[in-house]
This record gives structure tokens, sequence and C-alpha cells, in this order.
């Protein structure tokens, strides 16, 4: 399948808002690719498609990732909508026809990030974040800037923001989302 063809598939599988999310992680992650010297054509295709099973209904994600060999954990159990990433992995391979594994481990990861993840999943973490058609998170002006200066640094950020909404919201922590908030701003110390 040619970009393109992707591209145009996603569009029937997504919302109107959902795609336009979507592309503008595109042209975040491509951009964050390009200054990172980090290959572009892999962050163009897993950005195009790290969201593309978010309308999979929740009561069928732990079937569709257990039918595939793909382990569920507790929190993701109790947490359907985390689910997203994983099935989002395996449905890029199902029917994208991708086999890249850098592209589907950035897929699988781009919601709770995880400790020592590498410049791909990094950059596809933060474009999802930072892309100019979110805009309801708090601090969103300081990681837009921060992400060309510094991406663990704003790996660190953006996991402590997500961590002190759900806090907030009272919505239950993935120890993975704790973990990744751990490794990236010991890190820095
Ligand atoms: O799919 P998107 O909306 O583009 O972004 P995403 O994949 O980062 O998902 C964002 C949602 O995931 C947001 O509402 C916060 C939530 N999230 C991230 N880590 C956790 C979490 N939700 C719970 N309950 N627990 C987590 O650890
Ligand atoms: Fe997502
Ligand atoms: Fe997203």
């Amino acid at each position: 399948m040619t970009f393109e063809q992707m591209q145009e598939q996603l569009k029937q599988d997504l919302k109107p808002d959902r795609y336009i999310h979507t592309m503008g992680v595109v042209d975040t992650a491509v951009q964050l690719a390009l200054h990172y010297h980090a290959d572009a054509g892999q962050a163009r295709i897993a950005a195009l498609l790290h969201d593309c099973a978010k309308y999979i209904p929740m009561e069928e994600r732990i079937d569709y990732c257990r039918s595939h060999q793909v382990e569920v954990t507790e929190a993701e159990e109790e947490n359907l909508t985390l689910l997203h990433a994983k099935c989002g992995s395996i449905r890029a391979q199902e029917e994208y026809g991708i086999s890249d594994p850098d592209i589907l481990h950035a897929i699988t990861v781009h919601t709770t990030g995880c400790p020592d993840m590498n410049l791909l999943d990094k950059i596809i973490f933060v474009a999802d974040y930072i892309e100019p058609n979110r805009d309801t998170a708090p601090n969103l002006e300081k990681w837009r800037k921060m992400a060309y200066e510094d991406l663990d640094g704003t790996v660190a950020g953006i996991s402590s923001d997500t961590l002190a909404y759900l806090k907030d919201a009272g919505r239950p922590i993935d120890p993975v989302t704790y973990d990744t908030w751990v490794y990236y701003s010991q890190e820095r110390k």
C-alpha cells in the first residue's frame, strides 16, 4: 500500500476530528524526525496509523488483542481506552500491511510511553501531544518549543502533565505511564 492509499483508507476508518488530529501528528512527527535525523518515512507512517484503532468498540478490544497473541495488562483491562494503542499496532499489520517492528512499537507505546523509548517512539509520543490541533492540554506552548530542544525533557513534562490530569480526573493510572515519568524525570537529574 502507498502512503496515499493508507491515508485514504484511514479517512474511512476515523471520524473527521480524529482524522484532522492524525494529520497534525503526521506533520509534527515529520518535522521532529527531520530535526533529530530520524527516519521521516517511518515517522510519517507511524503517525498516520497511531490512532487507527480508535473506533474499535471497547467490548471487542480485549478479544482482538488476545486472538492475536497480544497480552493485555490489568491496567488495560480496567481502562479499555488504553488498548487503542495495542489494537492499533495489530490493525496496522492486518489492515495496512505494516510489518516494520519500529513502526509497530511506536504505535504500541504511544499512549502511556514506556521507559527507555527509542527515538521514533519518543517522536510519536510527543507529536501526539503537541500537534497543532490539540488545544486543551496545559503547558502546550512550552512543550511545543521544548520538543525541538530537549526531546527527553519534553517526554518527562508531558508524562508529568498527563499524571496530574489523571489524578485530578480520578482516573486510574497505568503503572507504565508512571514508569515513563519516573524514567524520564530521573534521567535528567
Ligand atoms: O488517542 P489520543 O487522544 O490522540 O491520545 P492518547 O493516545 O495519548 O490517549 C490520550 C488519553 O489516554 C488521555 O485521555 C489520557 C489517557 N491516558 C494516558 N495514560 C493513561 C491514560 N488513561 C488512564 N486511565 N491511565 C493512564 O495511565
Ligand atoms: Fe492515541
Ligand atoms: Fe492521537
